[in-house]
């Protein structure tokens, strides 16, 4: 009998959830980066290695890397990116020397994952992130005021956006800046206003076509190398699923991930399957990529949002919300099964909640909501295993 491998994602020695809690909270292996490493720079072995011994002491393995961060100039095919894509791989084969095989990156322009608010509080008390599409608009418009933005919204958006803003406060306008620029954990950027500004300009000619034919060249670079040491790549899918500031991003559908392994069919590339991340359109069949897309998904991010119909979501529990959970974890452990393989996973996110209200905790990640949604994946997936496969 398949199950899933059940790990935990932590931040390195400064995490505020160490790794005996999540011994505790019963996962056996971490999701890991070195984050210390500048974003471009070689993860040397004695890097790894060292990081590796840390993990093992407690008792935990190092199952996945989350993320090896792509260089913007990989992105934009600018400046150093070769010497960039040369150190990458540099990377895989050192990562693959150490037994670590698993290797999660995305190819988000500009920023990674983006919520306007980090403590949404819902009717339980718990707090949760949420994506607020009047406050996002409202930022881009008139704080950001990117120019193309009057262009992009209909007027009736461009109304709601004007009264969102203006039913602000200062420090609430601060607070969303922050919230959606100064980096959210595993985000290895962080940017003031003029910064940003000045980041997304370097996307004025990449349109989604572009940023296609740079991720398939950054692969066709890559893939090999990892075919060679059988790493797994697993791209993490945009964070929400769609364009935002008017930057391409092109890993928002299944059929994007057709497109990226029809280009590039080394058994290398695969898939980091994030429920929550896919899970915001509805228009997306996790289920149903998941069959489809058995064999290349080496990673399962469980997380559920609730949308609602004016582009608006929050995180809600992870049984909960618009994912259906059971047939997910259904498919998943069929397919375990078909693969002879335990698939590594982990609960993605969790509501702030309990002891941890009265934490500085790391949006998202603190322990309570994630030991939470982690046994409840744990109690889902060992009821359907019983009851599908007799055990
Ligand atoms: C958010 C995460 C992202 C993800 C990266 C993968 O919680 O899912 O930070 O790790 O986008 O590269």
């Amino acid at each position: 009998m398949y199950l899933c491998k059940q790990t935990w994602r932590w931040y390195g020695p400064n995490d505020l959830v160490s790794l005996q809690d999540i011994r505790q909270a019963g996962a056996v292996g971490v999701v890991h980066a070195l984050h210390h490493i500048p974003n471009g720079e070689v993860w040397t072995v004695e890097e790894i290695k060292k990081r590796k011994a840390f993990i093992e002491e407690a008792g935990l393995s190092w199952t996945v890397v989350e993320s090896v961060p792509v260089h913007e100039h990989i992105k934009t095919q600018t400046g150093d990116f070769q010497r960039y894509i040369e150190n990458y791989k540099e990377s895989i084969r050192n990562l693959a020397a150490c037994g670590i095989d698993i290797v999660t990156y995305n190819f988000m322009p500009v920023l990674d994952w983006t919520r306007t608010d980090l403590a949404y509080t819902l009717p339980d008390g718990s707090k949760a992130l949420r994506f607020e599409r009047a406050a996002f608009m409202a930022f881009d418009l008139y704080i950001l005021k990117r120019p193309e933005a009057e262009s992009e919204y209909t007027d009736e958006e461009k109304k709601k956006a004007r009264a969102r803003y203006e039913s602000m406060s200062e420090d609430e306008r601060n607070l969303l800046i922050r919230n959606i620029i100064a980096g959210l954990p595993g985000s290895e950027e962080s940017f003031t206003i003029e910064q940003f500004r000045e980041a997304l300009s370097r996307y004025k000619y990449i349109d989604a076509k572009k940023l296609r034919s740079n991720l398939i060249y950054f692969l066709q670079e890559i893939a090999p190398v990892a075919d060679e040491t059988n790493v797994s790549l697993v791209i993490h899918p945009d964070d929400p699923p769609y364009s935002i500031f008017g930057l391409p991003r092109i890993l928002s559908t299944e059929n994007d991930f057709r497109r990226l392994i029809e280009a590039v069919p080394n058994k290398s590339n695969g898939l980091c399957l994030c429920t929550g991340s896919f899970g915001v359109r509805g228009d997306n069949d996790l289920a149903g990529m998941l069959e489809r897309y058995a064999n290349r998904i080496n990673f399962v991010h469980f997380r559920s949002t609730q949308r609602d119909p004016e582009g608006n979501f929050y995180e809600a529990n992870h049984l909960e919300g618009d994912v259906d959970m059971y047939n997910i974890m259904k498919t998943l452990l069929t397919i375990q099964q078909r693969r002879k393989c335990s698939i590594a996973m982990r609960p993605d996110h969790g509501h702030q909640m309990i002891d941890d209200l009265k934490k500085k905790t790391n949006p998202g990640y603190s322990c309570i909501g994630r030991l939470r949604g982690l046994a409840e994946l744990r109690g889902l997936e060992l009821g359907i295993a019983r009851s599908l496969f007799s055990i």
